[in-house]
């Protein structure tokens, strides 16, 4: 397969204390690119920089940032001692599956100031000196509850919804430059996410019992092979499923019958 290096290129990561983002963090600087790892528990990133420089003699910076802070997401990027290449847009969460009708506005503020307001205040940041450079790249991480919705999924779908949006409206808003959008489009994947999302482990362990989830591993695996395409390609998307998943909400766990949702023939 064909690849361009990444090497020495710098990528700023949201979220890369765990999951998705750590996973991308690992690949990109197992690849020798440099990375600036961010997100709220400071301890978790200082720990992984360390394990990240050891292992693999590249420079990881790790920040602690609040997404949905619009103005330490400015300073903090205004004091960022390199240039960003790539922009890895991750740091996202759902809070609970309750209905509309039952719906905490809390939970609704949380997941909108993170998952939309946070991405687009980090874009905002970061992409007028990847304008000014005409060079870049930004890989979003969106989800397959962008493209459907589900009983419960309301308003985690909406803010993903927005997401691939967003990344559509950038890469229009972008043309005639050389900088590069992608959104990566996950399924069902094991990481920290149902933990947050239910918060009751037990609870977030039974979702994935009966079949195999993606790890964070395969998605990082996603954003690696974007961002290593020849300058020219553009992955507008990416959906990616783990094998026993066909939609939002059609997952086959073993034993189970495959039925139609107007019941059995
Ligand atoms: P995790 O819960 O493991 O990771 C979420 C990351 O987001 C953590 O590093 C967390 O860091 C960070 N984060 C949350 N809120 C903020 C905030 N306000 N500011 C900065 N960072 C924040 O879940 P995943 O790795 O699974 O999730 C990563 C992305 O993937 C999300 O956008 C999610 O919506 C998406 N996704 C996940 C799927 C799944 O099945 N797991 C499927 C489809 C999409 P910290 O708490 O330290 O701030
Ligand atoms: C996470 C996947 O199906 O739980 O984005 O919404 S789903």
């Amino acid at each position: 397969m064909r690849e361009e290096s990444i090497q020495g290129k710098t990528a700023f990561i949201t979220g890369a204390s765990s999951g998705i983002g750590k996973a991308v963090a690992e690949q990109f600087a197992m690849h020798k690119a440099n990375v600036v790892i961010t997100g709220r528990r400071i301890e978790r990133l200082e720990a992984f920089a360390k394990e990240l420089e050891q292992k693999y003699k590249v420079k990881a910076l790790p920040i602690q940032l609040d997404v949905t802070n619009s103005v330490e997401v400015q300073q903090v990027i205004e004091k960022l001692p390199m240039q960003v290449d790539f922009l890895i847009n991750n740091a996202g969460l759902a809070l609970s599956t309750d209905k509309i009708q039952d719906g905490s506005i809390k939970n609704w503020e949380m997941m909108i100031d993170t998952n939309v307001k946070g991405l687009l205040y980090v874009t905002r940041a970061i992409l007028p000196s990847m304008v000014k450079r005409n060079q870049g790249y930004i890989i979003n991480i969106g989800s397959i509850a962008g493209h459907e919705t589900y009983v419960g999924g309301n308003i985690y779908s909406a803010t993903k919804h927005a997401v691939i949006a967003i990344s559509n409206s950038l890469r229009q808003d972008l043309l005639g430059t050389m900088i590069r959008v992608s959104t990566i489009s996950p399924g069902a994947v094991e990481t920290e996410f149902s933990h947050v999302r239910f918060n009751d482990k037990e609870k977030a362990k039974q979702l994935y019992k009966g079949f195999q989830p993606l790890v964070a591993d395969d998605i990082a695996d996603t954003v690696l092979y974007c961002a290593t395409r020849p300058a020219h390609v553009n992955v507008a998307e990416m959906i990616v499923f783990p094998q026993a998943q066909a939609s939002a909400r059609d997952i086959y766990r073993e034993g189970q019958e495959v039925v139609s949702p107007f019941g059995k023939k």
